[in-house]
């Protein structure tokens, strides 16, 4: 009597993290704010992946935007370039930066101008099929307040 009362509670115990489609956190999402004519945006964020598997974003894209690129900036004898990426892999319980002067969405031309705090939908694209909606925060600052 005592075990099959027990069963019920596990199974309502592991059932969320079994339903769980996206296995992915994103912390720290922001686009830099710009002038009313500003064709060209930078978005960030932190993505970490909780699943034992790894995971490869292929493809970003937003409604707010004609298009969304990744880009990675590197310096090359002193000058900054960005090099546009297409797959990135996230390892099995890792993170995934994107920050200024780093990996960065690059999104280009908006359909109207940005507000201040406005949140900007963007949908991430797995190589396993699997996606994911979420929100780029307008900010003039980092969260961090650091650029
Ligand atoms: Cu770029």
């Amino acid at each position: 009597m005592r075990l099959s009362a027990f069963i019920p509670v596990v199974l309502l115990a592991t059932q969320p993290a079994l339903a769980d489609p996206a296995p992915i956190s994103v912390m720290s999402a922001w686009v830099r704010a710009g002038p009313p004519s500003l064709s060209v945006y930078a978005g960030y964020m932190v993505l970490q992946n909780n699943s034992d598997k790894e995971l490869t974003v292929v493809g970003v894209s937003s409604q707010r935007f004609a298009k969304v690129e990744m880009h990675k900036t590197e310096i090359e004898n002193g000058i900054a370039r960005m090099v546009k990426k297409s797959g990135l892999v996230i390892g099995p319980h890792s993170v995934l930066k994107f920050e200024p002067g780093g990996l960065h969405f690059m999104l280009l031309e908006p359909n109207a101008p940005l507000k201040l705090d406005e949140r900007i939908p963007v949908r991430l694209e797995f190589a396993n099929g699997q996606s994911m909606n979420t929100e780029l925060v307008v900010r003039a600052t980092s969260p961090d307040n650091k650029e």
